[in-house]
């Protein structure tokens, strides 16, 4: 079906270079929307990225719309566009409480499933700053900060029980967690057509599908992430979901948003700082300074969290049981260990699933990138089977060396 002008801006057609700008020219964002240069710049696996610049003044959008489909395998995996409005709504909830880490919404669309943000080119994405080995400081500061006030304020301590229900109806995200519970909690650790990994990983990868006591801690796990319903988590903060610059962080892209267990997000991140980490000894220059940097952000990510959430306890709780002096370690022991075995599910998957990271798939050396690859799957799994001896921050990462010792 041809569709003209008029009604792709009235009922979903994914934009054109053209189309986004008559889509833009209906908004009153610019003052002079007659002149725009359009780049669509989506390099993610399921989204359409327009970034739009008024030539006279030289300001520019970002205008992100979702595709019926995943866009990293095609039109055979169908995909609800629902997601861009659970991004949309999702980044406000943000803004109420970390306003300074989220990307600003100008204007969102349920019909055509976009969204209108602020354009963030002055930042870099921070994977790609990592595999640069460039180090920002101020990163596990705002990550734990983000991490402890998102996911605080949408928690049943926070909420009136009513308003968290409700909340979780609206945030109910089946296609977008159906991706995560096949591609990081099951296709990995079975047989499965999505997995791809290099023939030489295949005896260590065959070690894993054959280990009882790994697929009964991945069982458990991915059954907290279908049923915990304990807070709004961003869903996919991987190191791809992060813009950088030295003074500024801003976690974008959280369409994957649901009421999951809070350990998954930080669990996330971790796993991707790890994965960088380990890139790392595929280098010698700098080596040692760069691992230090990257352990030191993992701890202060967590330090923070703890400060910030509990924080928040005393002061926001809107729940009885959190003057029960036991309760706040008790919950912090469960998002830790619930962290740490994400962790590993996310370094695997990311090793040999469906959807790698460059910071190991770029290793130039064929060698040396089977080998810490290899070292990837054996942490991994190690982090998911031991993750309830691993109590504290110092024994995380005496394991997390462990597995980076040249
Ligand atoms: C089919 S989507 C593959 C991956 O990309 C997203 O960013 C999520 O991490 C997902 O698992
Ligand atoms: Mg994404």
């Amino acid at each position: 079906m041809i569709m003209t002008q008029q009604s792709v801006l009235n009922q979903y057609a994914p934009f054109t270079t053209q189309t986004v700008v008559e889509f833009v020219k209906t908004l009153s964002i610019f003052d002079h929307p007659n002149n725009f240069t359009v780049k669509e710049i989506g390099d993610g696996n399921l989204n359409l990225v327009f970034q739009l610049t008024e030539l006279e003044t030289s300001r520019s959008i970002i205008v992100k719309q979702a595709l019926p489909y995943a866009k990293v395998v095609g039109e055979s995996w169908p995909l609800s566009l629902n997601r861009a409005r659970i991004e949309s709504e999702s980044l406000h909830i943000n803004a109420k409480v970390v306003p300074d880490l989220v990307p600003r919404v100008l204007h969102t669309d349920y019909e055509l499933a976009c969204t209108v943000m602020e354009d963030l080119s002055d930042h870099s994405i921070l994977r790609t700053e990592l595999i640069s080995n460039r180090h920002y400081p101020l990163l596990a500061e705002h990550i734990g900060r983000y991490v402890a006030h998102t996911l605080f304020t949408t928690s049943d301590f926070a909420l009136h029980p009513f308003v968290k229900k409700e909340l979780v109806q609206k945030f109910t995200n089946p296609d977008l967690c159906k991706i995560t519970e096949d591609l990081v909690f099951t296709d990995p650790f079975f047989d499965h057509p999505t997995n791809h990994f290099p023939i030489e990983l295949r005896p260590a990868v065959e070690k894993l599908w054959a280990d009882e006591t790994l697929l009964t801690e991945i069982g458990v796990l991915k059954f907290q992430f279908l049923t915990q319903a304990e807070a709004l988590l961003h869903g996919d903060l991987h190191t791809g979901s992060i813009f950088v610059t030295e003074q500024s962080t801003k976690v974008i892209d959280p369409e994957f948003a649901f009421f999951g267990p809070i350990g998954f997000d930080l669990g996330q991140f971790f796993a991707n700082i790890i994965l960088n980490a380990l890139s790392k000894l595929a280098i010698t220059n700098q080596r040692s300074t760069l691992l230090n940097e990257l352990l030191r952000t993992i701890e202060r990510t967590w330090i923070t969290f703890v400060q910030e959430f509990t924080k928040l306890w005393d002061k926001s709780n809107h729940e009885i049981y959190t003057n029960v002096n036991g309760i706040l370690p008790r919950f912090l022991l469960k998002i830790w260990t619930d962290a740490i075995g994400f962790a590993g599910c996310e370094i695997i998957r990311r090793t040999i699933g469906l959807a790698h990271v460059a910071d190991l798939d770029t290793i130039e050396d064929f060698h040396t990138q089977i080998e810490i690859k290899k070292r990837a799957i054996q942490l991994g799994s190690d982090l998911i089977k031991s993750r309830t001896q691993l109590y504290s921050l110092a024994h995380f990462i005496q394991r997390i060396k462990g597995a980076l010792r040249s």
